[in-house]
């Protein structure tokens, strides 16, 4: 708990200072944008970031809850999500902590078919995903709605670890790594934007890696 609560304070003083932020390289539109974006640095490894609790979870024990400002509203057991048709997709992770890792390879179920079973009212414009270690993180709809938008269960062709988030967690490529909600556990449609555990902490209602989006308004 300790650990954790310094982990947390640590990263609340980042957000406060506006650290990572590198300067702006002006516009880039012209020369075409860099697959590595400003202020990252490129790993091989793969870190593990969370606040210390780890849930460990037997596949049979998971369910998904699917719920809020939808028509259809459904619970998925691990059984249920083995039905569906799995996706891969290979994407690149960029971390607010600077870290990138190019070409991780995902396989899960799409994210575009979960919003297709629950069927979001015309109101329902933001995503709140809820995980098991009580960690919770805020993605407007429209950006679960892209091809490569997965409920990953794989990673390199190996279920995903317990580190990582296994048995299931989210993965939205195209913004900081903190949106991709480990050992997810609800997916809650709403009208209204309202900031996660991060967001509530000084980090970006959004997250655009491409924009420096690191900390709340755009420090
Ligand atoms: N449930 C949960 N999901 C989470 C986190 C967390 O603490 N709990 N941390 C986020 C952060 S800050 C990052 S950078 C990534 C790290 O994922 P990784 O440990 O697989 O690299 O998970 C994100 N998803
Ligand atoms: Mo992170």
């Amino acid at each position: 708990m300790v650990d954790r609560d310094k982990l947390i304070r640590s990263k609340e003083k980042w957000a406060q200072e506006g650290r990572l932020l590198a300067p702006d390289p002006g516009p880039q539109e012209s020369k075409g944008r860099e697959r590595l974006p400003v202020g990252q640095r490129l790993v091989k490894d793969w870190p593990v970031l969370d606040l210390g609790t780890q849930p460990n979870l037997n596949p049979k024990d998971w369910t998904l809850n699917v719920l809020g400002a939808v028509k259809r509203p459904f619970k998925w057991s691990w059984d249920d999500l083995q039905r569906e048709t799995p996706v891969e997709r290979t994407s690149d992770i960029h971390c607010v902590t600077a870290w990138s890792r190019y070409d991780n390879r995902w396989r899960g179920v799409s994210m575009n078919r979960v919003i297709e079973l629950a069927q979001p009212k015309p109101d329902a414009k933001f995503v709140i995903l809820k995980s098991y270690d009580s960690y919770a993180t805020n993605v407007p709809l429209a950006d679960l709605q892209r091809d490569d938008v997965l409920l990953a269960t794989h990673w390199e062709g190996q279920p995903l670890t317990r580190e990582h988030g296994g048995p299931v967690r989210l993965v939205v490529p195209h913004l900081y790594f903190w949106k991709s909600a480990k050992w997810i556990r609800q997916i809650w449609f709403t009208d209204r934007d309202s900031p996660g555990f991060w967001e509530s902490r000084g980090y970006h209602m959004y997250g655009d890696p491409w924009k420096q989006q690191r900390y709340g308004s755009d420090k």
